[in-house]
């Protein structure tokens, strides 16, 4: 990690490492415009180098020409960093990338380390905490709901309303240490029960963000479908046919499959974690198996939505149903297997869906199925959403907070102790969006970036 404390200007290749057909690299800081005019010759030679303009010309070493580039050119404030930032286009061989990189170190820039770049707009106002952990999510995203998400909160919604909670608890604060510091008169009980009705829309907004995280942390890390039904129904076959792939072991022996296997799986933008587990049998008196199936009764637990696998056309499917309904509170998608050797035709219904895991019949209606159950997980609304686990703790502390001034504000409570615990409220809200921090908090979260970044 860099030093937090430093104004040296940086640099980096901003592009991921390899031949490409360009690659980028940056410079920000003081020296980045005399370092450009060191090394950089314009084609048509401006006066000046414009903000946000971007130029066509030749990087030279000494007098040796290394390369055509085009350069962009950011002045401070208006920038990534909120300093003066040069972007070099060139063209992307290992040799040019390098051979560039090292003439703009040998002309007094020096390597930035990781994230060094988003922590210099972290530092200069250009994003506050919350929006650089969204930045790393935006990169970290791989289905559409999970970028959905990155780029709102990037774009401050979240950010937006923790600072004016926090503006509003501080402006409360403000009347209570006023009335602290002139006059005992103006903090009587019945003034300290109207804060409080002050606070409770505060509280419930807290709530709706803490909420919202368990529907966050689904959408990022994926719904959960468990796959499962008595040994050598077709789990397997059906969970690579999902998958597209060989993944999970097939074959005509019972318990074919001992522990449990996980893959994401996207459908239309949605990431899903399918999980393909041992069979479930009533009586076994293998050590093994009643491992594999104390797994499956876990996984059960954690899914979202169950699919239960039978090959034989039960009668008695609804009750079944219903008894994982009732016992698990899941959605539950009921599938008859191997209906490519059934006898008697049966009609086509939602219930039990019927499917050849094999020969991949039905398949497009289970798809279907599952995404009309995924339904109720979609953010139709836009509503805030968090996803973080660190702003998760940090409001509900926050709300613990507030929830104390409730209960005691009834039974009487010292306005000292109010300001108190205003105040830490206000320092859980502050270290989500960085007003306060400490450097294991940076270092964690800025070390996870790439360099460039
Ligand atoms: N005819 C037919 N056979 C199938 C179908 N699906 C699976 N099978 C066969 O059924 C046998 C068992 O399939 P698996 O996918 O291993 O079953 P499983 O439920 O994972 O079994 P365990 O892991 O032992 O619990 C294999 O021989 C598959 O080829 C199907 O739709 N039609
Ligand atoms: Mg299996």
């Amino acid at each position: 990690m860099f030093k937090i404390d430093n104004n040296e200007t940086i640099t980096a290749i901003a592009t991921p490492p390899g031949i490409g057909a360009i690659a980028i690299l940056r410079i920000s800081g003081t020296l980045s415009f005399k370092i450009i005019d060191l090394i950089f010759k314009p084609i048509d030679k401006p006066l000046t180098l414009k903000s946000r303009r971007i130029y066509l010309g030749y990087i030279y070493s000494q007098k040796t020409l290394i390369d055509k580039v085009l350069i962009n050119i950011f002045k401070s404030p208006n920038s990534y960093t909120g300093e003066d930032i040069i972007e070099i286009s060139c063209h992307g061989s290992i040799y040019i990338q390098n051979k560039i990189l090292e003439l703009i170190i040998n002309n007094g820039a020096r390597l930035a380390s990781r994230g060094e770049f988003t922590f210099r707009a972290f530092k200069n106002g250009k994003l506050d905490l919350y929006q650089v952990e969204s930045l790393l999510d935006l990169f970290n995203s791989d289905n559409e709901l999970d970028h959905n998400l990155a780029l709102n909160n990037l774009r401050g919604e979240v950010s937006r309303i923790i600072k004016n909670l926090r503006k509003k608890i501080l402006n409360l604060n403000t009347i209570i240490e006023f009335g602290l510091e002139f006059s005992d008169e103006y903090l009587n009980p019945n003034k300290l029960l109207g804060f409080n009705n002050f606070l409770v829309n505060i509280r419930n907004k807290l709530q709706d963000l803490i909420n919202s995280f368990k529907l966050g942390i689904l959408l990022k890390e994926g719904i959960a479908i468990a796959i499962i039904g008595k040994p050598n129904v077709g789990k397997s076959t059906l969970f690579n046919l999902l998958l597209k792939s060989d993944r999970s072991i097939v074959s005509n022996k019972s318990g074919t499959t001992i522990n449990y296997i996980e893959e994401n799986l996207y459908i239309d933008g949605i990431k899903y974690r399918l999980i393909d587990n041992a069979g479930l049998k009533k009586k076994t008196l293998k050590k093994l198996e009643l491992k594999g199936i104390k797994k499956t009764i876990e996984n059960i637990k954690q899914a979202e939505i169950i699919m239960y696998l039978t090959n034989k056309i039960n009668p008695k499917y609804l009750q079944i149903q219903r008894y994982y309904k009732d016992l698990f509170k899941k959605e539950i998608i009921f599938i008859l297997n191997k209906c490519d050797l059934l006898k008697t035709k049966i009609k086509r219904q939602s219930s039990p869906i019927l499917i050849s895991a094999k020969y991949g019949i039905g398949i497009n209606y289970l798809l279907n199925q599952i995404k009309s159950l995924s339904e109720i997980f979609r953010n139709n609304n836009n509503k805030p959403i968090i996803t973080n686990v660190r702003h998760y703790e940090e409001l509900k502390q926050a709300l613990l907070k507030l929830n104390k001034i409730q209960e005691k504000i009834q039974i009487g409570i010292e306005p000292e102790i109010l300001s108190l615990l205003l105040k830490e409220a206000n320092y859980s809200l502050d270290k989500i969006i960085g007003t306060i921090t400490n450097e294991e908090i940076l270092v964690n979260i800025f070390d996870s970036f790439c360099i460039g970044k």
